[in-house]
């Protein structure tokens, strides 16, 4: 390798690579005809919008990929530390109009199209999204990936590259239709495949032990099934900066293209039929938001994941020639939750079986390379695998977890002995038939750090799931960061409005790098003609999202209208089926009015959107809910323009760049303690949107940034639902008087046949309300009048509107980065110096 660095050839890439095509119109327009007519073979009467996007992304991409080349190969050589963040998804979206940005040439690429008769917004509509991911915790992945690029740390992603994302959403009758994500129907651009980048991953078989001339004992994982695992290289710019990082996606190829016994005997679809059997580990994602499905297919997918990654850092970390000790100096590793922990043994497994490592020296290493954040406390969501199902599939690292874990108990009884319930609490074999794995114990005893994503989540979870822990570990380990977004995407890019009024207020564009710069807005407080502009531009985001709504659910609605927003995963805990029935309670209070006093109420548009895991019933039922209470209401001529009610289908990144930056109320409404932050609530705030939300997740440091007069917080606290949770299972309280009338229009017929509903209303009664919805729905309608006198004062509400964004700064994803980098991985910025 050093030998081509020095030929001819060597010295011209490198040359090649730091020379830059100078941006202008000509040169670009020469780039995209170049792609048009030699990467798509098209010839002129075949080119559309369609052809015209992907020429432009592979003209962008030449660029990353060159400036890719040079990131890597500074950091190499510098030999840095670098993070690896570990995640099995990353909701990626779409990137052209992102790279754009970040590389500063949406300005000379919309005069290129203009050029060349076609219009910048349809072809970056004809991008498919990369739907790798639920929900949350796959954005977050994708914002930190933004920040490491934007702030120059050396960083990876690694995650798998799922052939199918995120299933597409259909209403058919009010009921989601899943329809299979094929989004690389289209050829993608933004992934580089690296043929040459593959590695080995077994399954199944058999471990044999045995002891070497020294005496020390050998495991030898042999036979089963191995399967391939291929690289797809992302390159993510960074914005206004030389660095281009890397997500690499995995996909998975069985080892040989054919069984060549079975081809050689004849049985060609035989031999054919592993191949395609192979390919189905990375076929799709699962679509289970906060929930766990103990799948074979999953746990082998995690593995394969695991394997790969491990394979390709450790591939990485001898290439540096630096001993085996040095490895936590060059490398961190975070657990995006415990899908990756997979992760902790595999490592454990190649430093000791491959690579001659004692025990104890291979364990020094995982737990100063590992650390992990937990995203959930819901029961359902912890991973558990079983104990067979691991011996089966996975024989030696499940013989590497069992020693794991009995020398960490050896270790807690040397420090409490005698404490045999200590014990089995703390185990990560959890008894019964079967045994189970608890994944997120695992990944404790594996890592020097654990988090938590917001404050209050960090606080439950040293006081539940990880509370024996804490006795032996002490509490340090225990660290919260609270979870960011990314200012790129989810404010200049989604609202470029009033991303060019910020500019103009900061006097350049450096706050998309350094938020806090916004706090300047808070000096515009008062100037009636800025507050004009400010609302001006909700307005026109408002209109924007209402032409899309007419598109998509041939629903006109007032864009002079309220918006009130709830947008994201159906899920029980996130009390959607709330919302409906504050809804409900609002079409029977208007139908109630006298028409005189119908007309000082202020229209309102109540707008939802989201997906419900496909095996998730009662999800699904509250999608047909809303659909029916929409059907009755919207059509009701007394009620006009008062109600709409809108449900907006197949939510994702795209749709929410459109909904976000156009709502005056989001509703972040889970039942205190259990969303651990929400991020999509940090989205509405930048954008200038009002919250109103429970006493949860990051609702809570919202409210402590921008005060307590500019959120409408209401409901039980998260200390008080352990005891509402008792009574209601065994002394229900009675059902409000106002949710009771609500129950009966339901069960009445006016929403359709009340039969489809009951199980969705027995979760109130004898399912127990786990979620306390008949709790707090009193102080929700005492909350949702309070939001409605307030936007009665237009010129207190554009003050609220402008604090929220004002103090939104430490959201950003570039401060939650910087605190990770600095207090958990150790690792330093290193910028790619610029061109001279
Ligand atoms: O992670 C987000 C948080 O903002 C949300 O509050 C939290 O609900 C979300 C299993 C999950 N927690 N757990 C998951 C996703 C997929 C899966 O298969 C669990 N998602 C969250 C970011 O911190």
């Amino acid at each position: 390798e050093g030998g081509v660095a020095k030929t001819k050839i060597g010295k011209l890439m490198e040359e090649f690579d730091k020379t830059e095509e100078p941006a202008d119109v000509p040169n670009i327009q020469k780039a995209i005809i170049r792609h048009l007519s030699t990467t798509m073979v098209k010839i002129p009467r075949q080119v559309d919008s369609l052809a015209t996007y992907l020429a432009s992304a592979y003209s962008v991409r030449d660029r990353l990929i060159q400036k890719w080349n040079e990131t890597q190969e500074y950091h190499e050589r510098l030999q840095v530390k670098r993070v690896y963040y570990m995640s099995m998804e990353f909701l990626l979206g779409r990137s052209l109009d992102n790279s754009l940005l970040a590389l500063g040439l949406k300005k000379v690429y919309s005069n290129c199209l203009e050029g060349l008769g076609f219009n910048m917004e349809d072809c970056l509509e004809e991008e498919l999204n990369a739907g790798l991911g639920n929900g949350g915790l796959g954005r977050l992945a994708a914002c930190y990936v933004d920040s490491l690029a934007t702030m120059d740390y050396p960083g990876w992603g690694y995650g798998l590259r799922y052939e199918y994302g995120m299933f597409k959403q259909k209403i058919v009758d009010g009921y989601q239709k899943e329809v299979p994500d094929n989004w690389l129907a289209d050829p993608n651009p933004w992934e580089l495949p690296r043929p040459d980048i593959c590695y080995p991953v077994r399954f199944y078989g058999h471990v044999t032990n045995s002891h070497d001339a020294n005496g020390t004992e050998r495991h030898v994982w042999e036979g089963g099934q191995v399967f391939e695992a291929m690289a797809y290289d992302v390159p993510v710019p960074g914005y206004d900066t030389n660095n281009v990082t890397n997500i690499r996606l995995w996909s998975c190829k069985k080892s040989d293209l054919f069984d060549l016994g079975a081809f050689n005997d004849g049985h060609y679809e035989h031999a054919m039929s592993s191949k395609l059997q192979a390919e189905n580990l990375t076929a799709v994602l699962y679509p289970n938001d906060n929930h766990m499905v103990g799948k074979e297919l999953r746990l082998k997918q995690e593995f394969l994941f695991a394997s790969a990654t491990l394979q390709d850092i450790i591939a990485r970390f001898k290439k540096t020639g630096r001993p085996w000790p040095d490895f936590p100096k060059l490398v961190a590793i975070q657990l995006n939750d415990t899908h990756p922990t997979l992760g902790v043994p595999e490592l454990q497994r190649l430093l000791v079986d491959e690579e001659g490592l004692t025990w104890d020296e291979a364990w020094d290493i995982v737990n100063r390379t590992f650390s992990f954040t937990n995203h959930t406390v819901l029961p359902e969501a912890m991973e558990r695998w079983p104990v067979p199902m691991l011996e089966k599939i996975l024989p030696r690292h499940m013989s590497i977890i069992y020693d794991m874990n009995l020398f960490f108990l050896q270790k807690v009884e040397k420090k409490f002995p005698n404490d045999r319930d200590l014990l089995r609490r703390i185990s990560a074999i959890e008894e019964g038939s079967p045994q189970n794995v608890r994944m997120a114990f695992l990944a404790c005893i594996a890592s020097h750090t654990v988090n938590g994503v917001a404050e209050i989540h960090s606080n439950i979870i040293k006081k539940t799931i990880f509370r024996d822990f804490i006795p032996y570990f002490g509490s340090e380990k225990f660290v919260n960061k609270t979870n960011g977004i990314a200012p790129r995407r989810w404010l200049h890019q989604a609202n470029p409005q009033l991303s060019a009024l910020i500019t103009e207020v900061v006097g350049d564009k450096s706050w998309i790098k350094d938020l806090r710069l916004l706090k300047q807005l808070e000096d515009r407080i008062g100037d009636r003609d800025f507050e004009q502009r400010w609302m001006t531009i909700k307005l026109d985001n408002k209109r924007r999202l209402a032409a899309y709504i007419e598109k998509v659910c041939q629903i006109k609605v007032n864009p002079e209208a309220f918006f009130d927003v709830q947008v994201k995963r159906i899920h029980e805990y996130k009390r959607q089926f709330m919302n409906i029935l504050g809804v409900i309670h609002r079409y029977n209070t208007l139908r109630a009015m006298s028409e005189t006093r119908r007309k000082n109420e202020t229209p309102r548009v109540v707008i939802f959107s989201g997906k419900a895991a496909s095996g998730y019933y009662i999800a699904k039922l509250i999608i047909k809910l809303i659909n029916s209470v929409a059907a009755v209401v919207n059509e009701d001529p007394a009620i006009g323009d008062l109600l709409k009610v809108v449900f907006i289908p197949d939510y994702n990144v795209s749709v929410a760049e459109v909904i976000i930056p156009a709502s005056d109320i989001s509703q972040h409404i889970s039942t205190a303690g259990t969303e651990a932050s929400g991020t999509s609530n940090m989205k509405f705030v930048l954008n200038g949107g009002v919250i109103l939300g429970t006493v949860d997740g990051a609702n809570v440091e919202i409210c402590e940034e921008i005060g307590e007069d500019n959120i409408f917080n209401f409901g039980c606290l998260a200390d008080e639902v352990e005891d509402f949770r008792h009574t209601q299972r065994y002394r229900p309280v009675s059902i409000h008087p106002s949710l009771k009338n609500v129950l009966t229009s339901i069960e009445s017929g006016t929403f359709g046949d009340p039969g489809v509903f009951a199980p969705l209303l027995e979760t109130l009664r004898s399912g127990g309300d786990v979620y306390l919805i008949s709790i707090d729905f009193p102080s929700y309608l005492e909350a949702l009048k309070a939001v409605d006198r307030a936007y009665r004062d237009p010129n207190a509400w554009v003050a609220r509107s402008i604090r929220c964004t004002a103090h939104l700064a430490k959201f950003s994803s570039d401060r939650a980065i910087h605190e990770y980098a600095t207090e958990i991985w150790n690792v330093k910025p290193c910028p790619v110096p610029s061109k001279p």
